[in-house]
């Protein structure tokens, strides 16, 4: 595999080192994807985020075959929802919120059913898991000292949704110097308005967060 391998993306072309590049996975757990889980009983529609499914394993798999670097991340509390911000537990004033009950386990919570990864992404036990109370993947977490240590300056970052996690992450890894890819069908958002508007926001302005492209461009170049 050559090094630099240029994948032609937009604004223009993103020069991927694949020794340092990871690939991050945003946030695939049951409790967004799943019909029954939470994302779908605050009245989402779950089809816009699953049709990330397919594309997301096809490019972990590559990813894996070339031996290069994995990391997964959900959004989560602690039981004892010590970590939770007040302000975050009431948002949306909906009768279900973060810690109770829900139809897969407590809502958000690590260790319950929903809060895991879907079984189609499931992380092997070499990759990362990094568990992340806020929307961003740097916020309270040791994601960057693990990204130091293993030398890695670049992310493919995919997942859900596109406007939160995702844009949030993106934004957090350039402000630390990571240059980040997003392949625009790997990311999902419950509302396709924002999807069109968070891809657009990353590569605006020569790229301001970001370079973005589709998972069969990368797909391609590896091979
Ligand atoms: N992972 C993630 O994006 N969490 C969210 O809460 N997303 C919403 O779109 N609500």
């Amino acid at each position: 595999m050559s090094d630099p391998l240029p994948i032609p993306a937009e604004p223009y072309p993103f020069e991927l080192s694949p020794k340092k590049c990871a690939l991050l996975i945003i946030d695939m757990q049951r409790d967004f994807l799943e019909p029954g889980g939470f994302g779908e009983m605050l009245g989402n529609d779950v089809s816009q985020l699953r049709r990330t499914i397919e594309p997301n394993r096809i490019l972990l798999d590559a990813w894996r075959a070339a031996g290069l670097t994995v990391l997964h991340t959900r959004e989560g509390h602690r039981p004892d929802l010590a970590d939770l911000p007040p302000a975050k537990k009431i948002r949306g004033k909906s009768a279900k919120t973060i810690g109770d009950p829900g139809p897969m386990g407590r809502i958000l919570i690590r260790g319950e059913a929903g809060h895991d990864i879907i079984p189609e992404l499931y992380p092997l036990p070499s990759e990362p898991v990094i568990d992340k109370p806020g929307k961003g993947a740097f916020f309270a977490t040791d994601l960057h000292a693990i990204l130091q240590n293993l030398g890695i300056t670049q992310l493919v970052v995919t997942g859900v949704t596109t406007e939160v996690c995702v844009n949030t992450t993106v934004r957090e890894a350039n402000d630390r110097g990571y240059e980040c890819l997003v392949p625009s069908d790997c990311v999902g958002s419950y509302f396709p308005e924002f999807q069109e508007m968070g891809l657009k926001m990353i590569k605006a302005q020569g790229g301001i967060f970001g370079w973005v492209t589709d998972s069969q461009t990368i797909l391609s170049a590896l091979s």
